[in-house]
């Protein structure tokens, strides 16, 4: 059988990681024979490590048989020691009066010293997801503070973004979301995301073809995607979480387990593709292959698209010029 997985978790007694860390351990990210070992960071704070105590004691209780072991951390030197998966979900949230380059510079803090602890102490060939916000800054951020690993194994969340496409993809079009193929998402994890179904495809006919509504593009499906955050919080009084731990078991899965040549959206520092610059946290369509993503090459980006890609790495370099002095 297999030797386990190390896989590092932080913001471990949080929403999402209340709905990740059993899926984790049940074998729905890293495959039903590959055991894993869970390394859960949390604050210090004496209430959230307590939260993390009782997290892992209805863990223990699902007695899960490719749970190999698990431990409480809240020290990323430890909690990251030898591992093969990061989880970077902990972030800190907006609070009451915080301007958004307070928030800024508090996760630009938090994600250096977890970069820094990655680059220390983490397998060297670690794959590190993002999904705590700003999740590509934050990316960028700990990929910054790890020179001494691979750039390429950085990586931020937008697939949450690619599901919620696919989905009204899919309600629009009356076929199947397995079906539904060639879709993708660019730029920042943030309403400015552009998501592009120009590609796709349902058993090799065209979506756009089929949907055949420019206005419906732009004044429907891009705002309700970008939005669809602000309107789980509206009605369910708090922010998407299943949801979240789903796309992120999807993302490391496909990263680990390989599309079969099927597209996905990862958020992957830009080797300069597409006039994105290089190094910039950027959600692209990929395929994977044997633990490494490839960007698809040679697509078409006509006007409309390549103003909706322009406002989304707009944001993303001021994100970054305003850590600018945190992260040199
Ligand atoms: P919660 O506030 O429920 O949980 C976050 C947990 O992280 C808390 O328990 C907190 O104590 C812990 N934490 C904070 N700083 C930490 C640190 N330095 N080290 C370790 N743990 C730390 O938030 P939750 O709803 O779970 O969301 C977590 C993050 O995901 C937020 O930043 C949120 O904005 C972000 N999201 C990102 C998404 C994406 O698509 N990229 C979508 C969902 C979600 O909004």
């Amino acid at each position: 059988s297999k030797s386990p997985m190390r896989v590092a978790v932080t913001g471990a007694a949080g929403q999402i990681g209340y709905s990740l860390l059993f899926r984790i351990a049940n074998g729905d990210m890293l495959g039903k024979d590959q055991p894993v070992i869970l390394q859960l960071l949390e604050i210090p704070d004496e209430k959230a490590q307590k939260a993390l105590k009782g997290v892992m004691m209805e863990i223990d209780d699902c007695a899960f048989p490719l749970l190999a072991g698990m431990t409480a951390h809240s020290d990323p030197m430890t909690a990251f020691k030898d591992i093969d998966v990061a989880l970077l979900v902990g972030a800190r949230p907006r609070g009451p009066g915080m301007e958004r380059k307070d928030l800024l510079e508090a996760n630009a803090q938090i994600f250096t010293v977890q970069g820094k602890a990655l680059d220390a102490v983490a397998s060297r060939n670690v794959k590190v997801l993002v999904v705590g916000n700003p999740a590509n800054t934050n990316a960028y951020i700990a990929m910054k503070s790890a020179p001494n690993l691979p750039s390429k194994n950085f990586t931020a969340m937008l697939r949450l973004d690619h599901n919620r496409a696919l989905s009204q993809v899919a309600a629009k079009t009356g076929k199947a979301v397995a079906d539904i193929e060639k879709l993708c998402v660019w730029g920042n994890h943030s309403p400015t995301m552009y998501a592009d179904y120009r590609f796709a495809t349902v058993a090799g006919a065209s979506v756009k073809d089929m949907i055949n509504d420019q206005e419906w593009n732009k004044d429907v499906f891009l705002p309700t995607v970008g939005k669809r955050g602000a309107a789980i919080i509206e009605a369910r009084g708090l922010s998407s979480a299943a949801s979240a731990a789903n796309a992120a078991i999807d993302h490391v899965r496909d990263w680990v387990l390989g599309t079969s040549g099927k597209w996905t959206t990862m958020g992957i520092p830009s080797d300069g593709s597409y006039g994105i610059p290089e190094g910039t946290m950027f959600g692209f369509p990929v395929t994977t292959e044997n633990g490494e993503y490839t960007i698809v090459q040679g697509l078409e980006i006509d006007e409309f698209s390549r103003e909706r890609i322009n406002v989304t790495l707009k944001e993303l370099q001021e994100e970054r010029d305003g850590v600018k002095h945190l992260v040199g």
